[in-house]
């Protein structure tokens, strides 16, 4: 077992990695750019080494240099987090043959998941529904197939189709194509984006499936051949890709539907040997059939909604697997209460197409109280930069049902206080507030679709309010000249103690 553990991420996810370790008594190491010698992660860890100047390729992206400070570290063990290199087949073979343990699944997992052809092809073979695609006759030798070929797979499918890269995953690179005259240039647009993003011009096509929800299933596997998982996450509030809200359970899911989409992805997971945390991602027709997308082979984000509904520690059960336990339950020991949702709280300006925001936190006021769970990356006074993902925290509430957990996360939103930067905050507020998402009658088009969800203009500042905060000032500048150290008890302000007002910003204190 391994006593000392090398975090090689930064933000609100390295700081929920470092906390896993401290509860199992696990010394931290966080690595940090140039940008980031003054984070959260940074001052939460036991130690701390540099790794590079702040783009992200030079540094949370410079596996060489991550490396290097947990061999001088002396840790024995990686932890990836989310993003950067933790879906890197060749980052976590470089760390297991540095001698070092990799908390994550074994690379041929990574990889078996990583290439989404090879991927749908091991998903056909086990029984695992998947969208009807170019690849679906079981037909194909994997080769890259001509555009000719592409137009019969196409209306062998039936139109609207997306073309997808086999190298990508998350939506990135994706096209829709409605109609057989639009397929040449979108294949040709899509095949440029893919070698850009990934290396890799290898396309395919999926059929379109409209207006479907995107619920994913969470499982844990040991290296003993065991596996669970721990129902689903409903995912569907997204925008461009990225997702804004998730929940647990989905309101779409039944027990018997959660039954059978677990087994599916349990047999997912176990046809590509699986091991550690990882995710099978579904879409969900209205009709309630359910395809496998992809299998995220990393610790998500949105975890912490299945950790409030199961009270699984999905980041501890990590290490455990990673130093060779067996998973503690069976399936039938696995069982969910109640409601848990998520917001994720980035700095964007809502009000002005999800602008991505930097600056100064001036202030910082996090919600706290009954079923309220808040991951940080941030504090008063951190400067939020661009280099790197928006992300600030995620506000996390637990209710007995789903509509008390939709109260908490809006008394919880109220309680927020991020000055100094744009956050998303006013948007999930405004979504808490909607009639569709409390009704859970939205899917994958609530954002993006043309009739979807839409942001209004920012509060004006109307007359009322101008004098709201004039007269705000002028008894703020009172409050500065109220006291003044040393000034005798209730000196000239009757009935305000000075041990009150010494408090106060402005109030010099001693
Ligand atoms: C799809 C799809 C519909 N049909 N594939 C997006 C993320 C990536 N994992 C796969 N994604 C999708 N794949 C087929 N064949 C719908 C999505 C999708 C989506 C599409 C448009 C707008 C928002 C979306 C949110 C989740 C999933």
């Amino acid at each position: 077992m391994f006593k000392k553990v090398l975090i090689a991420n930064r933000g609100e996810i390295a700081v929920r990695v470092i906390r896993a370790c401290q509860e199992r008594g696990l010394t931290t190491v966080a690595v940090f750019s140039d940008a980031d010698r003054a984070a959260l992660h940074v001052r939460y860890a036991d130690e701390a080494y540099r790794i590079g100047p702040p783009p992200a390729r030079e540094s949370y992206l410079n596996a060489a240099a991550i490396i290097a400070a947990a061999h001088r570290s002396g840790a024995e063990a990686i932890h990836p987090g989310y993003g950067f290199l933790s879906e890197r087949a060749v980052f976590a073979q470089a760390v297991l043959d540095s001698g070092l343990a990799w908390v994550g699944p074994a690379p041929a997992a990574i990889r078996a998941m990583g290439d989404k052809v090879a991927a749908r092809r091991s998903m056909m073979a086990a029984g695992v529904p998947v969208v009807p695609g170019s690849d679906g006759d079981g037909g194909d030798s994997g080769a890259a197939l001509s555009d000719a070929e592409m137009a019969q797979a196409a209306e062998r499918i039936g139109y609207p189709v997306l073309v997808k890269a086999s190298a990508g995953g998350g939506g990135k690179g994706m096209r829709t194509v409605n109609e057989p005259s639009e397929l040449p240039r979108a294949l040709a647009a899509a095949r440029r984006e893919a070698l850009n993003a990934f290396g890799s011009d290898l396309v395919y096509l999926e059929k379109l499936i409209t207006r479907a929800r995107h619920v994913e299933i969470q499982i844990l596997a040991d290296n003993h051949g065991n596996c669970v998982h721990l129902g689903e996450r409903e995912c569907s509030i997204q925008r461009r890709h990225q997702k804004l809200i998730e929940e647990a359970p989905s309101v779409a899911v039944t027990p018997e539907l959660r039954a059978e989409m677990g087994q599916v992805a349990v047999r997912a997971a176990q046809a590509v040997g699986y091991n550690n945390a990882g995710t099978v991602e579904f879409l969900l027709d209205r009709s309630g059939k359910f395809y496998f997308l992809e299998m995220n082979t990393r610790l998500q984000v949105e975890h912490g909604v299945t950790e409030l509904v199961t009270g699984i520690d999905i980041v501890k059960e990590q290490f455990a697997i990673a130093s060779g336990r067996k998973l503690r339950w069976t399936q039938g020991e696995i069982t969910l209460k109640g409601h848990a949702i998520e917001c994720r709280i980035s700095a964007e300006n809502p009000y002005n197409n999800f602008l991505p925001a930097a600056g100064r936190i001036t202030t910082l006021g996090e919600p706290s109280g009954p079923g309220v769970r808040v991951e940080s990356g941030i504090y008063a006074g951190w400067e939020v930069s661009l280099y790197y993902d928006p992300l600030l925290a995620k506000l996390i509430v637990w209710g007995e049902t789903r509509p008390e957990a939709i109260l908490r996360m809006r008394r919880a939103l109220a309680e927020y206080r991020i000055g100094g930067i744009h956050t998303t905050l006013p948007f999930h507020q405004k979504v808490m507030d909607s009639t569709v998402f409390q009704w859970g009658q939205f899917d994958t088009s609530f954002l993006d679709g043309p009739d979807g969800f839409r942001m209004t203009a920012a509060p004006g500042r109307d007359l009322a309010q101008v004098a709201a905060v004039a007269a705000a000032m002028v008894e703020h500048e009172r409050g500065q000249q109220a006291v003044v150290l040393g000034s005798p008890c209730n000196g000239d302000k009757p009935g305000v103690s000075p041990w009150k007002l010494t408090g106060r910003p402005g109030n010099g204190r001693v």
